[in-house]
């Protein structure tokens, strides 16, 4: 007997620009995404999403793969500019044919869909038009374009996550600008968040009052972190992390509130707070009858005091070549350091499963929701040995670790929904291109028929989920 209800959902995910590629096929409109892929020097290896996996025009092919891996769940996202080519407006039919495929192709292989709305392909109609998530306008037009999938595949969809790691796209994007529309401006940074937050509620708020029987919830990627000494001043540190950091993302979600003592911090800092007192209603309505909290988990951080002529912001290695990553931190806060007791990955991701069980115990402890991971994973170098296999043994020692760790989570008390992998297919990565591979199925990107190959870990998985996390 293993710790896993007999329901628990064993999975994996994906999104829709890292995938889908089919960029204007049948009527789909440009998103951001598109638009920056195209600008010089802004990906890795100049790589886009043009044709990524083909997934759209192979879906098939990929479902059928996955229900040879068994899957009991699949987690992809629905790609706005498909159902609204101009972000509001008129719906494109051919765009909601395509779900409706994939969603009954999933449901008649017994697998069940995860439907994530919005996983960071914005309109670029609405980027063009009011700045995209900048404006409060973002809010009405989102719970829109929600309602429109809740109608068109509420029905079968029984897992909605509204928002993909919101704090990473808007850290990204309006912080360290390396994601559209590339800016570097914290009050920016506050306010889009705000605004996600926002359009979080709103779309909670409309599930609920359409009725549908399901479960809604977002997706935070979530970095739980250890002082790097017991001192005081680390341990200071450690709480402005958690403060400025994940309760900042998770508590406007998960309780309809922010921080104080982050509020005081951009209070002194002079930067502008993006809300209003009518907003937290909203934030607190939604919290009350949300069902689950999505995290991403990839990483610990080790956290450390950072004098006021310290570090800010860096860069960080997008090139695979591992100890690259530099110290990064808010002067005056914190900085996060290496820690000395773990591994690394070739992007200098740190390698923590307790990290996991520990993450999953605080968040029961702060929210006390049902808990989804809705990634976890390893990027790699992958290569096909030259009997045509793929060895990862290395992530199957990964990911390995960190089930055991959702077990020891499931021991103290959480509860744990499911298990996504991140992620099924080899797929595109936004700021890494082609070579950092996450899948259970190899992509050949060289081959024009972008061939197909199950890893060694696509085996294994396929007796975890066949064991129910028996045999791993
Ligand atoms: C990457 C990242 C992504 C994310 C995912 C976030 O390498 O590009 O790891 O693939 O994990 O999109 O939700």
């Amino acid at each position: 007997m293993t710790q896993f209800d007999r329901n628990f959902l064993w999975g994996s995910a994906s999104a829709a620009y890292q995938i889908e590629g089919a960029v204007a096929a049948d009527g789909k409109g440009e998103s951001v995404w598109d638009v920056w892929a195209h600008l010089e020097g802004k990906t890795h290896e100049g790589t886009n999403g043009d044709i990524a996996t083909d997934h759209y025009n192979r879906y098939e092919e990929d479902v059928a793969l996955m229900k040879k891996a068994g899957l009991k769940a699949y987690r992809f996202s629905i790609s706005w500019t498909r159902i609204l080519p101009n972000g509001t407006g008129i719906v494109n039919s051919e765009g909601i044919n395509f779900y409706n495929r994939l969603i009954n192709l999933l449901i008649e292989n017994d697998i069940q869909p995860l439907v994530t709305l919005y996983h960071w392909d914005l309109p670029q109609t609405l980027q063009t038009k009011y700045l995209g998530w900048e404006s409060e306008q973002i809010v009405h037009d989102f719970t829109a374009y929600a309602k429109i999938c809740f109608k068109a595949f509420g029905d079968r969809v029984k897992y909605w996550i509204v928002m993909n790691e919101p704090n990473i796209f808007t850290h990204l994007g309006y912080i360290m600008g390396v994601h559209p529309p590339g800016k570097h401006d914290e009050a920016l940074f506050l306010k889009t968040y705000h605004h996600t937050a926002l359009a979080h509620a709103h779309t909670v708020l409309a599930y609920k009052e359409m009725g549908l029987e399901g479960q809604i919830g977002s997706s935070i990627a979530f970095t739980p972190a250890y002082s790097s000494t017991s001192s005081e001043a680390d341990q200071g540190a450690l709480k402005s992390y958690y403060d400025i950091g994940p309760w900042w993302y998770l508590d406007s979600y998960y309780k309809g509130s922010y921080p104080e003592s982050a509020i005081e911090y951009y209070t002194s800092q002079n930067i502008e707070m993006p809300f209003k007192k009518a907003d937290f209603e909203i934030m607190k309505a939604a919290a009350e009858v949300v069902d689950f909290i999505g995290i991403n988990y990839y990483q610990t951080a080790m956290v450390a005091y950072n004098p006021i002529d310290g570090v800010g912001i860096s860069s960080f290695n997008t090139t695979g070549k591992k100890g690259t990553q530099k110290e990064s931190g808010i002067p005056g806060l914190y900085k996060t350091v290496k820690n000395p007791n773990i591994e690394y990955t070739d992007w200098d991701w740190a390698i923590d499963p307790d990290g996991l069980r520990y993450g999953l115990v605080e968040l029961k402890a702060r929210y006390d929701l049902p808990i989804l991971i809705s990634e976890n994973g390893l990027g790699a170098f992958d290569t096909v040995s030259s009997d045509g296999a793929i060895n990862d043994d290395y992530r199957i020692d990964f990911l390995r670790a960190h089930i055991e760790a959702c077990g020891n989570a499931i021991n103290e008390g959480v509860d744990l929904l499911g298990y996504m992998t991140w992620s099924f297919t080899d797929l595109l990565s936004w700021l890494n291109g082609f070579k950092k591979r996450y899948g259970f199925v190899y992509v050949d990107f060289e081959s024009t028929d972008l061939k197909r190959i199950p890893k060694k870990s696509f085996y294994w998985y396929r007796e975890v989920i066949k064991t129910n996390g028996e045999a791993l």
